[in-house]
């Protein structure tokens, strides 16, 4: 049987090219041979403040970024996470073997509550995302660098329920890309790049035009110094080298290789080039796609079926091992 990959992206502000190298470039690699499941997590988004209506439209909006990105639709499976229930039951559930300690460590909920202010259910967020998971039997999970210790959640909830309920779920394998698990800001370079960055500068977007792209990167922060050199290098120049690499589809040790010695001005253009003509291409397709509004929403319909029908099989046995219901 195929190897099974589920990953997931919240449909909230606009994808960056963080996610792109640090999530959906994997996923487009890793759908091929794979059963391949990938998710639109509306119910985590509004563990922050949203607006109803946008929030619809993004729905849309990430799936057709998603097939752009170059997800293929007739290999990998595409659904919404609030249409399919069995994501908040099982998340119930696994409520009841997860103890305060081990959501008070998550980093993300310390960020986050900071941020937008604490609510149950940002605290209880990972919490559904091993629920998100479980369900499907994964075997491995593509995500960026921030999402290790959701995972680390998840493979212990699995190991905990397995120990005390029987053998019901398999543990999910976490796979974070080497050198662009973690995308800073260009603007920052301690602070990860992120959607919901005030700072517009810092953040490159997949739908951004050519010449915001070639402005963020000629602003990007870098250091004193004039020329690519392999022996030192600030946090800002690390980064865009790792931007570089990750377009490239190359190693960052090559990237040095073949820039050393260039300026940081001649390097900028040769790294606005590649992104630029990265990311016209995913935004010609997207916008090729994103008004087949009948196209998009039968992706969904299938999705959502297949999610139902596969995640029905987990959440039976996670039932009767539970002793919840009746019998069958
Ligand atoms: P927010 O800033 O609103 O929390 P986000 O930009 O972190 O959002 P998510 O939807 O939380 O986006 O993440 C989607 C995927 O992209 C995850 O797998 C996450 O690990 C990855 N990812 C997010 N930001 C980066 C980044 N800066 N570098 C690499 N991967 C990233
Ligand atoms: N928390 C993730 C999104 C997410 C996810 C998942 C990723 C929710 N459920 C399941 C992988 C698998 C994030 O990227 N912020």
């Amino acid at each position: 049987m195929d190897k099974v990959i589920f990953s997931g992206v919240q449909p909230s502000g606009n994808l960056h090219i963080g996610n792109y190298v640090g999530a959906l470039k994997q996923w487009v690699t890793m759908q091929e041979g794979r059963d391949a499941i990938f998710c639109i997590v509306d119910l985590h988004t509004i563990t922050v403040p949203q607006d109803p209506k946008v929030l619809r439209e993004k729905i849309l909006e990430m799936t057709a970024l998603y097939i752009a990105c170059g997800i293929d639709p007739e290999k990998a499976h595409i659904f919404v996470q609030s249409e399919n229930p069995n994501h908040t039951q099982l998340g119930w559930i696994l409520n009841t073997i997860t103890s305060f300690g081990q959501l008070e460590r998550m980093t993300q909920f310390k960020e986050k509550s900071q941020k937008y202010g604490e609510n149950v259910g940002l605290f209880d967020y990972p919490v559904l995302m091993a629920a998100d998971i479980l369900l499907y039997q994964t075997d491995e999970v593509p995500v960026g660098e921030d999402q290790k210790q959701h995972l680390e959640l998840a493979r212990d909830l699995a190991k905990k329920f397995n120990k005390q309920f029987g053998e019901v779920f398999k543990l999910p394998i976490p796979v974070i890309g080497k050198e662009a698990a973690r995308v800073m800001s260009l603007q920052a370079p301690t602070s990860k790049m992120s959607k919901s960055d005030v700072n517009q500068l810092g953040t490159v977007y997949l739908l951004d035009s050519e010449d915001q792209i070639r402005e963020k990167i000629k602003k990007a922060v870098t250091d004193s110094q004039t020329h690519i050199s392999k022996d030192r290098g600030s946090e800002g120049l690390s980064n865009l080298l790792t931007i570089y690499s990750a377009f490239k589809n190359q190693t960052l040790t090559d990237s040095y290789n073949q820039l050393e010695g260039k300026s940081y001005g001649e390097f900028k253009t040769l790294l606005a080039d590649l992104v630029v003509l990265d990311l016209s291409q995913i935004k010609k397709k997207y916008e090729e796609i994103r008004g087949n509004e009948e196209y998009l929403n039968q992706i969904l319909d299938g999705g959502r079926d297949f999610a139902i029908e596969k995640s029905n099989e987990t959440m039976q046995k996670v039932l009767d091992a539970l002793g919840l219901g009746r019998t069958a």
